[in-house]
């Protein structure tokens, strides 16, 4: 428990001893002033439980101390009993706790009375730094809380993220090209804006894992799908892995003659990163063949229109020689 400190002010040594010697007891520590400049010097330094106050003193009388300390941020709070000589009237007690006192005690003093009065602000001090250190627990916790927060936050949109791309790749997934896709095609439905959807399949792949691996074919997924996040840049172009060796591209708000563009500039880049392909019969490097279809929709649910047109474009490139795109 923290020790509670009680300053006793008084102009007279032998009431300061009277005072002190009733206030001995474990647990307080008393801090003696003759005077209430002392006093006041003695405010900054200390953190009192309660203060005794005479009123007649020499130079600055209890009642200037009293609001003095009134006055101060860091002193107004601590209770202040005035301990004075007795034969004063009603008006010097009023005036006593205009100023600020809590209580106005007689000299002699009644050592019972006086103690009792003593206790119940040493235990509404102890009350007081309990609730303190209360409070500070608690704030401590609200920061560990607030991190929790963040952390649970994070951990979210990473479960977020992962749920929708592709572990591979980092392309959207399946899933998500077929959420996206169904939100851009009402969008364009809504809007009579074109849609356009590209899709794309690496050549002569499975002879690519045949002669390099199945790492080496991992690894060449992902140089393609860079390729192709590369090449696409508009952000609300959305890149996806469907299959294995198959990507696809949504671009909304573009016409045939953008997306065909799209597909060349994809197609060419697959072909510049030079990726050895000593097994395909069209080029010594891994090639791309792309098909690209366009749509303003005229039906509300017919995504699957769109998707088999570019299908069919994607068949056309791949029976025309592989490594073209088509439409
Ligand atoms: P085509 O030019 O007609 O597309 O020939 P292809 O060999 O690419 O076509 P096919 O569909 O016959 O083969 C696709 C191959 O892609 C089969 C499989 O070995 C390979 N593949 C599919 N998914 C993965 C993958 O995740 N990793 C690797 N390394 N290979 C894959
Ligand atoms: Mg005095
Ligand atoms: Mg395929
Ligand atoms: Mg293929």
């Amino acid at each position: 428990m923290r020790i509670a400190k009680v300053l006793i002010v008084d102009d007279r040594p032998e009431n300061l001893l009277t005072l002190e010697s009733l206030l001995e007891q474990p647990g307080i520590e008393v801090v003696r002033a003759n005077s209430g400049e002392e006093a006041l010097g003695h405010m900054l330094d200390h953190d009192f439980a309660l203060i005794l106050l005479d009123v007649q003193m020499p130079g600055m009388d209890g009642y200037e101390v009293a609001e003095l300390m009134r006055g101060n941020r860091k002193t107004k709070h601590i209770p202040i009993i005035f301990v004075t000589a007795e034969g004063k009237g009603k008006a010097q007690v009023f005036k006593g706790y205009e100023s600020g006192a809590v209580d106005y005690l007689f000299k002699p003093l009644d050592a019972h009375i006086f103690k009792s009065k003593v206790g119940v602000f040493i235990d509404l001090f102890h009350h007081k730094v309990a609730l303190e250190q209360k409070s500070l627990e608690l704030d401590q916790k609200l920061v560990e809380l607030e991190e929790l927060q963040q952390q649970l936050e994070q951990t979210n949109e990473q479960l977020l993220l992962l749920s929708i791309t592709d572990g591979l790749t980092g392309l959207l997934n399946k899933r998500q090209f077929n959420a996206n896709f169904s939100h851009e095609w009402k969008r364009a439905y809504r809007n009579k804006s074109p849609l356009s959807l590209i899709v794309i399949d690496i050549d002569y792949f499975k002879a690519y894992n045949d002669t390099y691996g199945h790492t080496k074919g991992d690894e060449c997924l992902v140089q393609v799908a860079q390729a192709l996040a590369d090449t696409v840049k508009r952000d609300v172009d959305r890149t996806a892995r469907v299959g294995g060796e198959e990507f696809a591209i949504i671009l909304p708000d573009t016409e045939l003659a953008g997306a065909q563009h799209v597909a060349e500039r994809v197609r060419d880049n697959v072909e510049l990163l030079a990726i050895q392909h000593k097994g395909s019969p069209v080029s010594e490097h891994v090639t791309v063949s792309v098909g690209a279809a366009s749509i303003i929709p005229t039906q509300k649910e017919d995504t699957l229109s769109l998707i088999k047109a570019a299908d069919a474009a994607l068949y056309k490139a791949k029976g025309d020689g592989r490594n073209m795109c088509c439409s």
